[in-house]
C-alpha cells in the first residue's frame, strides 16, 4: 500500500508516517519549501527506505496534481493547514487559501488522476463553534457554527469532502478531530505553551533559581474548555476510517472536557506546585476576537463502527509532555565537564 501525506512535517503528519510505515506502507511525505530545516519531528522516519519526501504546496494545484499523478497512491491524507486559530484572525486570506482551497486542490487532483484513491480530510471540532447538543456533547449531526477564519475555511473543506463523495463517487472522508496534543505539539498551542513553561520553571528551581525572578506564564482565557486527547491515538483513527468499505465522517474525541485552568492545575501538580495562580498572568493579547468556549465530543459512532477508543488519559499525556520538555532542556543545556 502506498500513502501520500500532505502536512507531513506537522505533529499529526509525523505520527501518521510512523504508524503507516509500521503497517508496511510506502509513505510519500509532502512538504513545502522552508528556509530552514523543519524535519525535526520526522527524525524517526527519514532514514526509512519506505519513506520518500516530495516538495509540494497544497495551495498550488500544479504541484499537488503532479504528486498525485506521479505516485498513484492508494490513500491520500490531507493534514496540511494553517492550524492556529488565533493566527487565522491575523491571516484570514492565507488561512482560506491553505485550509479551504488546499483540500479542494487535493480532492480535484484525486478525482482527475487517481479516482480510486481514498482521501482523508483533517476536519475539526472548531467547526462547531458555539453549538452544543442539549445533552452537552458535539457529534457528527451537531450543527456547524464556525467562529474564526480557520473554522470557516475548515467548514468549506468539510462540505467539499461530502460533495466529492456524493457527486463524484470519490472515497472521501472527514475526521472531525477534537484537540489532540503530544510532545510534538507546536509551542504556540496552549497545552505545549504550559508544559514547556513548567519544564523550564522546574529546571530553574532545580538549578537553585529563585522562583520570584522567573518570568511569569502569560495566558489568555483560562475558562475555555477543550476535549483534549493524545495525538498518536488519533492518527490510528484516521487510518481506521480509511479501511472502511464506505466513506463516512467520524468524530474523534475523549468525551471528557476540561478547562485551561484544569490543564494548568494538572501540569503544576506534576512538579508538586499547588499554588500555581501566582505564576500565571492573564494577558489580553491572548484573548480571541471570537472564542469557542466549550468543546466536548461524543465519539460513539467511531467506537461502534471503527472499534476506536482513546487510550491515553489526559494526566498521562501532560506527564509525558512535561518529561519530554525537561529532557529537551537537559540536552540543550549540558552540564559543562
Ligand atoms: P500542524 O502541526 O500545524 O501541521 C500542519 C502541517 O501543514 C505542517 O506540516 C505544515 O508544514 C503543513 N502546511 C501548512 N501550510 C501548507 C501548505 N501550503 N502546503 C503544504 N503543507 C502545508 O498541525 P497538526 O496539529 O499536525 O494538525 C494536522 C491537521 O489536523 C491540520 O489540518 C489541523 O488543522 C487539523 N486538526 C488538528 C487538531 C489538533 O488538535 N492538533 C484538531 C483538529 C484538526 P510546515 O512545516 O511547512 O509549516
Ligand atoms: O491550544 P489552542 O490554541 O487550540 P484551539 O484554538 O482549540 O485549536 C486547536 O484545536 C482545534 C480543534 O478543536 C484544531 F482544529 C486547531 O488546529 C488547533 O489544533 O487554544 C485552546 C484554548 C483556546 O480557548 C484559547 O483561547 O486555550 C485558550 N488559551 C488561553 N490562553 C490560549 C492561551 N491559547 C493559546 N494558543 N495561547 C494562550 O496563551
Amino acid at each position: 500500500m502506498k500513502a501520500v501525506i500532505f502536512g507531513v512535517t506537522g505533529q499529526d503528519g509525523s505520527y501518521l508516517s510512523e504508524f503507516l510505515l509500521e503497517k508496511g506502507y510506502k509513505v510519500i511525505g509532502v512538504s513545502r519549501r522552508a528556509s530552514t530545516d523543519n524535519t525535526e519531528r520526522l527524525k524517526g522516519v527519514l532514514d526509512n527506505p519506505q519513506f520518500t519526501f516530495m516538495e509540494g504546496d497544497v495551495t498550488d494545484y500544479i504541484s499537488v496534481s503532479r504528486i498525485i499523478n506521479d505516485t498513484q497512491p492508494d490513500e491520500v491524507y490531507n493534514l496540511a493547514a494553517q492550524s492556529h486559530v488565533q493566527t487565522s484572525f491575523n491571516e484570514p486570506i492565507h488561512t482560506w487559501r491553505t485550509d479551504a482551497e488546499g483540500p479542494l486542490n487535493v480532492l480535484e487532483s484525486v478525482r482527475r488522476h487517481a479516482h480510486n484513491a481514498k482521501f482523508y480530510q483533517a476536519s475539526t471540532s472548531e467547526m462547531y463553534g458555539k453549538t452544543v447538543d442539549p445533552d452537552g456533547y458535539q457529534r457528527e449531526t451537531t450543527a456547524l457554527s464556525p467562529q474564526s477564519p480557520y473554522a470557516i475555511a475548515k467548514v468549506a473543506a468539510h462540505h467539499k469532502v461530502g460533495l466529492y463523495r456524493d457527486a463524484y463517487g470519490i472515497f472521501a472522508c472527514s475526521g472531525i478531530l477534537f484537540n489532540h496534543e503530544s510532545e510534538r505539539r507546536g509551542e504556540k498551542f496552549v497545552s505545549r505553551k504550559i508544559t514547556k513553561w513548567v519544564a523550564e520553571f522546574k529546571n530553574h528551581l532545580n538549578d537553585g533559581g529563585d522562583d520570584a525572578v522567573f518570568p511569569k506564564l502569560r495566558l489568555g482565557n483560562l475558562d475555555a474548555a477543550r476535549d483534549w486527547g493524545y495525538a498518536p491515538d488519533y492518527v490510528e483513527a484516521m487510518w481506521m476510517m480509511m479501511q472502511e468499505e464506505k466513506p463516512d465522517d467520524f468524530v474523534i474525541a475523549t468525551g471528557i472536557s476540561r478547562t485551561v485552568r484544569d490543564f494548568l492545575r494538572m501540569a503544576f501538580s506534576y512538579i508538586d506546585i499547588e499554588d500555581w495562580e501566582k505564576y500565571v498572568v492573564i494577558d489580553p493579547k491572548f484573548y480571541r476576537d471570537a472564542e469557542v468556549k466549550f468543546l466536548h465530543g461524543d465519539a460513539n459512532k467511531a467506537k461502534e463502527k471503527l472499534g476506536w477508543t482513546p487510550k491515553t488519559p489526559l494526566s498521562e499525556m501532560v506527564k509525558r509532555m512535561i518529561d519530554a520538555d525537561i529532557k529537551t532542556l537537559q540536552c540543550s543545556n549540558p552540564i559543562p565537564s
